[in-house]
């Protein structure tokens, strides 16, 4: 028994431990200093507030206004004990009074305390309550909502939600004995649903079937399941839920409002028909309403404050409104832009917008968990369309939201390896080229489609034999001479040959040799003592 006992506690904790983890560290910090080289400085990261109980910050509203029991003071029974109908409620005695806000209380003394309606006494006209929850604020709800009845749960209700403040409602899910009967919806479990479908609104049969008012008195919107959908069923991948947040149309939407709106339509009956002979017994009792949620902020707070009456997020990265909603003022050129969970595990503040106006557009590359920008104009390019394309560079005094912070490289075509230019302008010249767009040439290079070695000139590489340099690409030499220089004497057969050979192969050498030591540079200092 003990063994029981301690693995029940042991699984109570971790249970727990669970929660708590899947509250807290993600997206807890809107910045950090961290430190660059050039000193400390803000990183800005998504950031949310963490959930709290939102019921103690819930206006509660029934109708119609007579709905409440007590006055006059009225007896009742219970399905589990009909015909003891001795039970009173008396709104002008505090002991037998069941106001509304015993919805919302806190029952330390553990004692239950609950809201009450009056009888169907009126039957056969339906007995009809609605419950309007108001926070004057967009929450998104963290965990399954419930809502606790005593003397069993109805056996039709609907769940509404508003997401502005009251003005237009839709309904957020059925809850019926018989959905076909009821709501003529076919009835569904949660578990059902799958990614594609679940944000779809279901009736439910799973809360409103009578099975005894003290063993089930719990009805719920079930959020953990749903979460489960893409978190896993322990709820453990967490950035898949997260990420599909972001990219998946009106999932977040679906777990946010402002009000939520119980429409009570029949009281519970014990499994049975109503009794006419016994109207006592059927009417709706609440004794708590559980909202674990956290204020939308738009992932630009932690905290969430009451403040004048109702809730409001702290503001960061230069943002402002109840829901961090609007740019500060002064920072209105930027446009406002909410958080991103994006990448994970910090998401992005976006608090400029992220493509520096060169691009209006973003998109979600799944695989490397990125968002970047799409279709970078002004010749931007990168995640944040933060870099020039290739063959431009960043003008370093325009701003990085400036039309003109990337200006052409303009590297010659001829003279340069490639378009690409560095930091500022210079381009990367093929052998011989020079200047900064690769325009020039180095001494002992002409320009002739580009820059080329010259073969010969007027200062180093001399035409010999009274040869005369073209164009520097060229000796033109007197008929009986020939080679590069000129040094060669054109010998035809012996007999033309006057016996000067060896010294005009020598000239032969020494110019191959000057050519030599002007393309490497390393030669240089033996081509003046010949010249
Ligand atoms: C409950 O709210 C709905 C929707 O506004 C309304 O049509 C209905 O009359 C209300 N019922 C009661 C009992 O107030
Ligand atoms: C609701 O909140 C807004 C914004 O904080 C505030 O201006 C307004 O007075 C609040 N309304 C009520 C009824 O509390
Ligand atoms: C949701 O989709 C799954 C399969 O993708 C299907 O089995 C299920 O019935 C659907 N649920 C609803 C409520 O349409
Ligand atoms: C908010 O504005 C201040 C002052 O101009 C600036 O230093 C800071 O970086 C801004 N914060 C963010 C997140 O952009
Ligand atoms: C660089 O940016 C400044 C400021 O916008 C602008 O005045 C200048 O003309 C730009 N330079 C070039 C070469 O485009
Ligand atoms: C760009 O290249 C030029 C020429 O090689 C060099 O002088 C300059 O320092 C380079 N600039 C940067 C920022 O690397
Ligand atoms: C040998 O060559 C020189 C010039 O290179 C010339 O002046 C001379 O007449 C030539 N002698 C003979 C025998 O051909
Ligand atoms: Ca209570």
């Amino acid at each position: 028994m003990a063994v029981v006992v301690s693995c029940a506690v042991l699984f109570h904790a971790f249970l727990f431990l669970q929660r708590i983890l899947l509250t807290l560290g993600q997206y807890d910090i809107c910045k950090s200093l961290v430190s660059t080289d050039d000193g400390p400085t803000w990183e800005y990261y998504a950031c949310q507030p963490r959930p709290m109980a939102m019921k103690d910050f819930m206006q509660i509203r029934v109708s119609p206004s007579d709905i409440t029991c007590g006055n006059p003071p009225q007896l009742f029974c219970t399905l589990e004990n009909p015909y003891l109908c001795s039970d009173e409620c008396d709104a002008s005695t505090p002991d037998l009074a069941h106001p509304p806000q015993l919805m919302q209380d806190s029952e330390h003394s553990g004692l239950i305390t609950y809201w009450q309606t009056v009888t169907w006494s009126r039957y056969p006209e339906p007995l009809l309550a609605n419950i309007t929850l108001s926070w004057n604020k967009s929450l998104e709800v963290t965990d399954d909502i419930e809502i606790t009845f005593e003397y069993g749960r109805p056996t039709i209700m609907v769940l509404e939600k508003s997401l502005d403040k009251g003005r237009s409602w839709q309904p957020y899910q059925f809850y019926a004995d018989d959905c076909m009967e009821a709501f003529e919806m076919p009835a569904k479990w949660v578990q059902d649903l799958s990614a594609a479908n679940v944000t779809r609104v279901i009736c439910t049969e799973r809360y409103s079937r009578w099975v005894g008012s003290k063993n089930e008195k719990v009805v719920r919107f079930e959020v953990r399941e749903r979460f489960a959908v893409f978190a896993g069923p322990k709820l453990l991948n967490m950035d898949n839920l997260y990420t599909r947040m972001e990219s998946m149309k009106g999932l977040r939407d679906f777990f946010t409002f402002t009000d939520l709106r119980l429409r009570l339509l029949r009281p519970a009956l014990g499994g049975t028909y109503v009794q006419r002979d016994n109207l006592l017994k059927y009417f709706y009792a609440i004794s708590n309403i559980e909202v674990l949620a956290r204020c939308k902020c738009n992932l630009h707070a932690g905290q969430c404050t009451f403040r004048d009456g109702s809730l409001q997020c702290d503001c960061e990265h230069n943002t402002t409104g109840q829901d961090c909603a609007r740019c500060e003022r002064g920072f209105k050129a930027k446009s406002w832009k909410p958080g991103s969970f994006l990448p994970t595990p910090t998401g992005s503040p976006n608090t400029y917008c992220e493509c520096y106006g060169h691009s209006n557009r973003c998109s979600y590359i799944d695989f490397i968990n990125i968002v970047t920008c799409v279709s970078c104009k002004h010749n931007t390019r990168g995640q944040n369309c933060q870099h020039c394309r290739l063959g431009y560079f960043r003008n370093a005094s325009a701003e990085l939201d400036d039309e003109n912070v990337c200006i052409e490289c303009n590297c010659n075509q001829l003279g340069s390896l490639h378009a690409r230019c560095n930091e500022t302008g210079f381009c990367q010249c093929r052998e011989g080229a020079t200047g900064q767009k690769c325009e020039d040439c180095q001494p002992g290079y002409n320009w002739k489609q580009g820059c080329v070695l010259n073969v010969c000139d007027d200062e180093l590489l001399l035409c010999e034999n009274g040869g005369t340099c073209l164009q520097n690409q060229k000796c033109v030499c007197p008929p009986n001479f020939k080679g590069v220089l000129c040094e060669e004497a054109l010998c035809e057969g012996e007999v033309g040959c006057n016996g000067t050979n060896p010294p005009t192969q020598c000239a032969g050498l020494l110019g191959q040799l000057r050519r030599v030591s002007r393309a490497t540079g390393s030669l240089r200092s033996l081509s003046p003592s010949h010249g």
